[in-house]
């Protein structure tokens, strides 16, 4: 569950009842107080649209693109069905923040997509939620038929005119269904396999209508920025790096959980409210945004802000938020070899570079791993991880290969140290 201390956004995550979830209890800080507005006043879409413009707020899931501009990218006036969908299918390695806004927050959530769907002119919307999160789909079941019951949903609401009906799809335990394309794939009942881009779900989406997919803390965040302002927003975190932000810091530290911090923070204050790195041990390395992005060194990381522009100063990217945190001691090869695994396993299959490059990555760290490397396997693994990025489908391609580059780079001696003496420098922590 989030920290209780910090939460800006996420507003019935700091109540102390045990119903926190409730139509009510969203009710009691002020939520649907925006999609009530929204009804009521039936502003311009093009200025709430500003509106998040001015705040900065970039995608919560990954790629941190600004989402007040995607939101634009609609082809608004043109007819036929638009659609908006969220994506919750939270699968990234070390990402658990998406779960705690659906079980704690489900309300802020449906508010958003909500509003975004009269932003955009879509009267649909589908939550894709990851199959395995059986209390957090529960949970938004119950409130989406709360919202049901108190005419917050459905047609012509408090009598507007407006309609938006919106419904639950979850996937089935394929990471790749997390890929916005894929995700459209899997709701139309196809293979979740992705798409190419162009053209963009804007302009061709769910069943080839023009659709905005947005994160669950993107799209959860909405209604606050409406009711403080965009202003507001941005003034929490930095220029061009809006707002607070949900992090989940996993690995070795003595307090894993999800934070809620202005972009900016520096990250040694965010390690300090996960207690530390665990058993006392200095910090060695982190991955600062999920499995896919590159991981930096201990020192580098010490003296970086979390915000999207500080973390790519650093040589990584901000991600989803999903810090792991590394202790000293911890083998890096056996880091790389298991992120490999999952990325060999997970590719859908569709391209040959990640396909097969993904396997091969996978094969070549195992051997090494395992006492049989041999003096080729790093110029191989470079080789390899240079021939899938920038040349597959989709971003999952670079995602396997981004890692395998930087962990050289950086701990390169201890892959040399594995394939000389056949045994790892440093002990797992
Ligand atoms: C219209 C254009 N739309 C871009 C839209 C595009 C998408 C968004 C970002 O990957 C990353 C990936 C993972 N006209 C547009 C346009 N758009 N240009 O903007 O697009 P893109 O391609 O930069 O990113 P992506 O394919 O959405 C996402 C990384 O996130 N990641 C994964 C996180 C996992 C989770 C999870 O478990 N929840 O999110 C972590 O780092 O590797 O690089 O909407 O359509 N000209
Ligand atoms: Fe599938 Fe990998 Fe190609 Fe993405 S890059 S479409 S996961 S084969």
């Amino acid at each position: 569950m989030v920290k209780d201390q910090n939460t800006v956004c996420f507003r019935t995550m700091h109540l102390k009842e045990k119903v926190r979830h409730t139509l009510d209890s969203y009710l009691s800080v002020g939520g649907y107080g925006q999609w009530k507005r929204v009804l009521n006043e039936r502003p311009d879409p093009a200025t709430l649209i500003e509106e998040l413009k001015l705040s900065a707020l970039r995608g919560r899931g990954g790629a941190g693109f600004p989402t007040g501009l995607k939101w634009s990218f609609m082809p608004r006036s043109a007819p036929g069905q638009k659609y908006i969908v969220c994506n919750s299918d939270e699968g990234e390695p070390g990402t658990c923040k998406d779960r705690d806004i659906l079980r704690w927050n489900p309300h802020q959530l449906i508010e958003g997509m909500a509003i975004a769907g009269y932003c955009i002119g879509a009267t649909v919307g589908y939550n894709y939620i990851r199959g395995e999160f059986y209390e957090p789909i529960a949970r938004f079941d119950e409130a989406l038929g709360e919202a049901y019951a108190a005419g917050l949903l459905g047609r012509d609401l408090l009598g507007s005119g407006v309609d938006f009906d919106l419904y639950t799809h979850l996937g089935a335990g394929a990471y790749i269904c997390g890929e916005e394309t894929a995700l459209l794939e899997s709701i139309e009942g196809k293979k979740g396999q992705p798409r190419f881009k162009p053209p963009f779900p804007a302009q061709a989406g769910l069943y080839g209508q023009p659709t905005t997919i947005n994160n669950t803390e993107s799209l959860a965040s909405v209604p606050v920025i409406l009711e403080k302002g965009g202003q507001w927003f941005l003034d929490q975190g930095r220029p061009n790096n809006g707002g607070p932000k949900l992090f989940s810091v996993t690995g070795h530290v003595n307090a894993p959980n999800n934070f809620e911090v202005p972009l900016g923070t520096p990250f040694w204050e965010l390690l300090e409210m996960a207690g530390g790195v665990k058993d006392g041990k200095a910090l060695k390395a982190v991955i600062p945004g999920g499995s896919s992005v590159p991981v930096v060194p201990g020192n580098i990381m010490m003296n970086t802000d979390m915000d999207y522009d500080s973390i790519a100063k650093a040589g990584s990217m901000l991600g989803s938020g999903a810090v792991i945190v590394i202790a000293e001691g911890t083998c890096m090869v056996r880091v790389l070899a298991n992120l490999a695994h999952f990325y060999a396993h997970e590719s859908c299959g569709q391209c040959t570079p990640c396909r097969e490059g993904t396997g091969w990555l996978s094969r070549v760290l195992h051997r090494i791993l395992h006492g049989h490397g041999r003096p080729s396997d790093l110029d191989l693994l470079d080789n390899v991880a240079g021939r899938i990025g920038g040349r597959t489908i989709c971003a999952l391609g670079d995602a396997a290969a981004m890692p395998v580059q930087s962990f050289l780079q950086h701990y390169r001696h201890e892959f040399e140290h594995l394939i000389e003496h056949g045994r790892p420098m440093e002990q797992a922590a």
